[in-house]
């Protein structure tokens, strides 16, 4: 059983191996966060059990892109690309208040597929531009970030449309990186 579902995982994503996983609900900028960054050519696949995955390498790491939400199918599949993966970057749409507590609960499935300790995690408080949007500081609340006390995360405001504060999360990320050798 294991094995086939690892098997098929191949399968659906043959040439990404997962190294940053960038992942968030529909809507909140990963796609704009991707293209600002310039990081190359974005490859969409949609395989069959019906999402979007978009691959990019950039210098020898691979990020893949998901839209989370809703999608209990695809759930057990997660933990087999999920044992690559060194860094998480979550994208929250900050001005969307509707939704932070759906997203709220997709981070915290998606941690507990971790294992603890593995992996770091950048929040990206995305569409800071958007007037009345949560700062960083309520999204991190309604994240429940707070809860994560063993893992290394961080919140960064960002603006996809603008880029603004993009390099600033990744350089958090490199430091993290770096001193994890
Ligand atoms: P996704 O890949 O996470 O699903 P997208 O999200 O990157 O496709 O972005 C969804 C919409 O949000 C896009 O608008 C995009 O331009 C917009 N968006 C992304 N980031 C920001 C941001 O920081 N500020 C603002 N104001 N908008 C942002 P459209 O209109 O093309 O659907
Ligand atoms: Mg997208």
């Amino acid at each position: 059983m294991g094995a086939t579902i690892a098997r098929l995982a191949k399968r659906l994503f043959p040439k990404c191996e997962m190294r940053i996983l960038m992942v968030g609900l529909d809507s909140s900028g990963k796609t704009t966060i991707i293209y600002k960054l310039r990081l190359g050519e974005i490859v969409t696949t949609i395989p069959t059990i019906g999402f979007n995955v978009e691959c990019v390498e950039y210098k020898n790491i691979s990020f893949s892109v998901w839209d989370v939400g809703g999608q209990d199918k695809i759930r057990p599949l997660w933990r087999h690309y999920f044992h690559n993966t060194h860094v998480l970057i979550f994208v929250v749409d900050s001005s969307d208040r509707q939704r932070i507590s759906e997203a709220r609960n997709e981070l915290h499935h998606i941690l507990s597929n971790f294992e603890l300790g593995n992996v770091i995690l950048l929040v990206f408080a995305n569409k800071q531009d958007v007037p009345d949007s949560m700062d960083a500081s309520e999204v991190a609340d309604k994240l429940g970030l707070h809860s994560l006390h063993q893992r290394r995360w961080y919140i960064q405001s960002t603006s996809a449309t603008t880029g603004r504060g993009l390099y600033e999360g990744l350089d958090w990320l490199a430091n993290q990186l770096s001193s994890k050798g």
